[in-house]
């Protein structure tokens, strides 16, 4: 211990010695600009600017030396229809279009003034939280906006570093899980340090109904996401963002950064390139500059900014470590490197596409389908009620709230319902087949989406006993048979 200790103490002076030259380098920046200011707050802004916004994987324009200004953010919420991978659509909730969001790039000192607009044919309301901001919610509790609205607030840029963003509308799981999020870095004053490639690049996990390569639309799968069982991770909101063709690529001699986020919501990544070993890892996305990395941590709703040159040609595979994800569940990218081999680096018979999944990106695995398990029936009235209350908890509960109240411009209360209690079979038909289109609920009009439920007959039976005899609604009690008799009617 005390060996090692000295050790560390003898490192971290070598380290000091080596690194004094840039120190007094950084110093002198900081005293020529700090003749203007104390802290970032006090940066003047001098003029306006619309910022550049970019879809992954691509960054905006560096900063460079630009003075700081009163930047403009129009930031446009889409919900829309994408492909999770082949066959395999999902309905993404995006910024900007895209999984992750558009990247937002400023610096110190900037005042942004963001407008976040969402589109009038989305469903839903929501709102962005930026861990760039200091202020309450992060912006989230400003920007609220329904469809067809828009919302503005302003914020000075604080803190250097890379940080994420992403929707903090209940529930937030939700919203994330369906790609709310992205990057937005703030450049210290004078810029980065310049490199030759630039990238951007968010790993997320998604929750569908059905298992992974099972075709067709898939709804979000509010069970699995509580569970943290994701049937997709991957990198740039599907399978395949980054490969083949859609890979990034640079020029052996190159110097690479790339932004990496991880919207989450629920896995941490181990980010790696196999082949590549990271010269500089900025950890967290901060000022902390760890060197000589092989994989680096980034956390749900954190960010790290890696740099490596590249020295020899081939293909480097951009991986979550945690292994299966990247092989099993998509979260896999390629980063091509063209250009002269070096022996001396490294001595050759490099095989594109070795560690491509085999047999392409999705793998099952045999034989877990149908585990048989059958639930014991209900006996009595406050078993029916009792057990309801447990599909409800995990199932109605994300969205309806657990006193059954709702959430406002978004998920119709079902506490006291009218709606809910004039009719039996409609509210039957509501959790069979899903509700879309305008309704009224006491008194307000609610035009969004429930999604089908997959739930048995007897657990939609329970539940909704449990809805009808809680929170004032009008006591029914819904049996198995009744479910089956509307199921049977379609
Ligand atoms: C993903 C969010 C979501 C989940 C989960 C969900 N609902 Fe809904 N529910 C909605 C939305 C949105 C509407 C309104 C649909 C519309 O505007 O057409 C709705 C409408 C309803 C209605 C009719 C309106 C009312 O307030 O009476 C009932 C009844 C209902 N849901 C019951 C349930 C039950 C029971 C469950 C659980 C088994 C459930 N919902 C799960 C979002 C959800
Ligand atoms: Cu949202």
């Amino acid at each position: 211990m005390k060996l090692n200790q000295r050790l560390s103490k003898l490192k971290f002076l070598a380290l000091l010695i080596a690194l004094t030259p840039l120190l007094t380098l950084f110093s002198c920046i900081d005293t020529n600009e700090k003749k203007d200011y104390q802290s970032t707050a006090d940066i003047p802004v001098s003029r306006e600017m619309v910022a550049e916004l970019t879809a992954p994987p691509h960054v905006p324009t560096p900063v460079g030396r630009r003075k700081a200004k009163k930047l403009i953010v129009n930031m446009e919420i889409l919900e829309e229809v994408g492909e999770m991978t082949d066959g395999v659509k999902y309905t993404y909730w995006t910024f900007g279009g895209s999984v992750p969001g558009s990247f937002i790039r400023t610096r110190v000192g900037d005042e942004v003034e963001f407008h976040l607009k969402n589109h009038p044919d989305n469903k839903l309301p929501h709102n962005i939280d930026l861990h760039a901001v200091t202020g309450p919610g992060g912006g989230a509790t400003s920007s609220f906006v329904a469809p067809g609205k828009e919302a503005q607030f302003s914020f000075k840029v604080l803190n250097p570093g890379l940080y994420v963003y992403h929707c903090a509308t209940a529930p937030v799981g939700m919203h994330i899980a369906n790609g709310m999020y992205g990057l937005i870095l703030v450049e210290p004053e004078g810029g980065l340090p310049k490199v030759d490639k630039e990238y951007y690049i968010m790993q997320g996990d998604f929750y569908t109904k059905g298992e992974n390569g099972e075709r067709g639309l898939q709804p979000f799968d509010m069970k699995k996401a509580v569970d943290e069982d994701a049937d997709y991770v991957v990198f740039n909101g599907k399978v395949g963002a980054l490969t083949g063709d859609n890979a990034i690529t640079a020029k052996v001699g190159e110097t690479v950064r790339l932004y990496i986020g991880n919207g989450g919501p629920n896995l941490v990544s181990s980010f790696h390139v196999i082949g590549e070993i990271f010269d500089k890892v900025r950890v967290e996305g901060g000022d902390l500059i760890n060197t000589n990395v092989q994989t680096t941590l980034v956390p749900a709703g954190g960010a790290a900014i890696v740099e490596f040159r590249v020295d020899v040609p081939g293909t480097f595979i951009l991986v979550d470590h945690s292994i299966f994800r990247a092989f099993n569940k998509g979260a896999l990218g390629m980063l091509k490197v063209e250009g002269e081999e070096d022996l001396k680096i490294y001595s050759g018979m490099q095989e594109e596409g070795i560690y491509q999944p085999e047999g392409g990106g999705i793998q099952k695995m045999p034989g877990v389908e149908g585990s048989g398990i059958v639930e014991a029936s209900a006996k009595n009235l406050e078993e029916k009620i009792e057990f309801g209350k447990a599909t409800y908890m995990q199932t109605c509960f994300a969205c309806h709230q657990a006193e059954g109240q709702g959430i406002a411009n978004a998920f119709p209360p079902l506490a006291k319902s009218d709606y809910l209690n004039a009719n039996v079979n409609r509210a039957i038909d509501i959790i069979l087949n899903g509700k879309t289109g305008e309704i009224t609920v006491n008194g307000t009009i609610y035009n969004s989406v429930m999604t089908r439920q997959d739930l048995s007959d007897e657990e939609i039976a329970n539940v909704l006993t449990y809805v009808y005899n809680s929170w004032g609604n009008s006591k029914k009690d819904v049996t198995p048979a009744m479910v089956r008799s509307r199921r049977n009617a379609h």
